[in-house]
């Protein structure tokens, strides 16, 4: 079924199921392009397309004048920094940008709005809150036959004023488990189609943010990250139904706040743990990156009205770390496409100028003994171990 109706433009769907929900799910992840593009001949475009383009100077295949047009997923396309990004890299014409969102008619109705070029962007149904919806992302990815050059692990939520956990459908707590470990998954699995990616530079991109690094003014705003131990994490990350605590570090008291940074903390360990046991036999660029504080985005959706109309002038005109959504977007594609952004381990900042520069991360996020006891906890907890 999933095959056949990745051939068809998602408004043709024909529902197998009786209610919509299952209707939406199980057809969402399918769909595609606002052209009616087939998700096979996208790849015939993909795969055809000339683009004359600078290669970076890592491969042998970069020999090549011209180069097919890259295939990018980024997570979290529906709204924000992910959405400026794909709208950034479709613009170029070298990159076609699949767009994997947990709501479908949410980014079909962004990308529309955004001016995204029909045709130059598919939609891939996403729920990182569920490990299942992950894998099944990844079967319908392979299915649709499209090479993957990029990959972007953007989406995030952030609940910032929560004193109680929620769980994902595998028991994790919220924020870590889809900011963290939906995609820990997402890229241990997708880390094999990379591989046979014959794009010349192949990046691999994690958001991280300097809320989560200790070395920053904004990362001493209470409540700070840590990750202490693990023990919350090796035990389960679940709350009501163990013994187990909600918070990495084991923590009896929930804190949202506390827990998203913690999860940008696993990201930026995570970029440097794939970047030591993979870069120098795959020759992928593994990149973290700050893009600046986009206090305008729907990241801030479950702040208190106060926080939302305060923190946008706040960033603006006393930190002036402010960075609208376009500009942090073309951050983010700069780190995707940048030919002269191709080394790998480096977490990218960038300067008043607007130039990106490498940034240093606090000693927790940097630490190479916690990255490898986070990879091998998180492994056992995905399923991968
Ligand atoms: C925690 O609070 C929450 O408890 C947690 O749930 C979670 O949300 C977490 O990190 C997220 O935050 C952290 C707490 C830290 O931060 C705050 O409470 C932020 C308050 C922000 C602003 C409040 C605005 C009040 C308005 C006052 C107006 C004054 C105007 C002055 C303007 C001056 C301009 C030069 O708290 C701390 O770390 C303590 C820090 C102490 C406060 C320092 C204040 C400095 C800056 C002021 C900012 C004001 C903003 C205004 C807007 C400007 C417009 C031009
Ligand atoms: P937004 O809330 O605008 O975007 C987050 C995206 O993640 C949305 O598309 C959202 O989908 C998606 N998402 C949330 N939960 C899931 C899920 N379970 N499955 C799939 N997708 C999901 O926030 P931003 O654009 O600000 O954040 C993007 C990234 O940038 C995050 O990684 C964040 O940590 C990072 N960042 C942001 C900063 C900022 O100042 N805003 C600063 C530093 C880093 P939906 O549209 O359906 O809600
Ligand atoms: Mg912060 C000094 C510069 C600076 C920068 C660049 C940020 C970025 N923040 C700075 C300073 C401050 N912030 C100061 C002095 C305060 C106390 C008033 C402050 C407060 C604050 C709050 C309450 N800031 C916040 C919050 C949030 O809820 C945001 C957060 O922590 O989300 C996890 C946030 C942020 N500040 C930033 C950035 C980028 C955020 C968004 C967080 C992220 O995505 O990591």
């Amino acid at each position: 079924m999933a095959l056949q109706a990745a051939l068809l433009p998602s408004t043709l769907s024909v529902p197998k199921k009786g209610n919509l929900a299952t209707v939406v799910k199980d057809t969402a992840f399918l769909s595609v392009s606002q052209k009616k593009v087939s998700s096979l001949s996208v790849r015939a475009q993909v795969a055809t397309a000339p683009v004359a383009t600078p290669g970076s100077s890592t491969s042998s295949v970069d020999k090549k004048k011209t180069l097919r047009q890259g295939v990018v997923v980024i997570t979290g396309a529906s709204s924000g920094l992910g959405l400026a990004a794909a709208k950034a890299l479709a613009e170029t014409g070298k990159w076609h940008v699949v767009m994997a969102c947990r709501d479908f008619l949410k980014a079909a109705k962004a990308a529309k709005s955004a001016g995204m070029a029909e045709g130059s962007y598919t939609i891939l149904h996403l729920d990182l809150a569920s490990l299942d919806s992950v894998r099944q992302f990844v079967d319908n990815f392979r299915r649709a036959g499209m090479p993957l050059d990029a990959l972007v692990c953007n989406a995030a939520i952030y609940r910032p004023t929560a004193r109680t956990p929620t769980f994902t459908a595998d028991g994790y707590e919220m924020s870590v488990g889809v900011n963290h470990l939906g995609h820990f998954l997402l890229s241990r699995l997708l880390l094999d189609d990379l591989k046979k990616s014959d794009y010349p530079s192949r990046r691999l991109v994690i958001l991280g943010s300097i809320t989560g690094n200790t070395n920053t003014l904004a990362g001493n705003v209470p409540p700070k990250a840590g990750l202490g131990d693990l023990r919350g994490l090796a035990g389960g990350l679940s709350g009501p139904n163990s013994n187990g605590s909600a918070m990495i570090d084991g923590a009896e008291e929930f804190d949202g706040a506390k827990a998203y940074k913690d999860s940008k903390i696993c990201n930026m360990l995570t970029m440097q743990e794939l970047h030591r046991r993979f870069h120098e036999d795959t020759g992928i660029t593994f990149a973290s990156l700050y893009p600046g504080c986009i206090a305008t985005t729907g990241l801030f959706r479950e702040h208190i009205p106060l926080f939302r109309m305060l923190f946008p002038p706040f960033q603006k005109f006393v930190t002036k770390g402010f960075v609208s959504e376009a500009e942090s977007g073309k951050r983010l594609a700069q780190v995707v496409s940048d030919p002269s952004l191709t080394k790998s381990g480096v977490y990218w900042s960038w300067n008043k100028d607007s130039a990106s520069f490498e940034n240093q991360l606090s000693r927790e996020a940097s630490d190479p003994e916690k990255a490898r006891k986070l990879w091998e906890i998180s492994e056992k907890l995905v399923g991968l171990a």
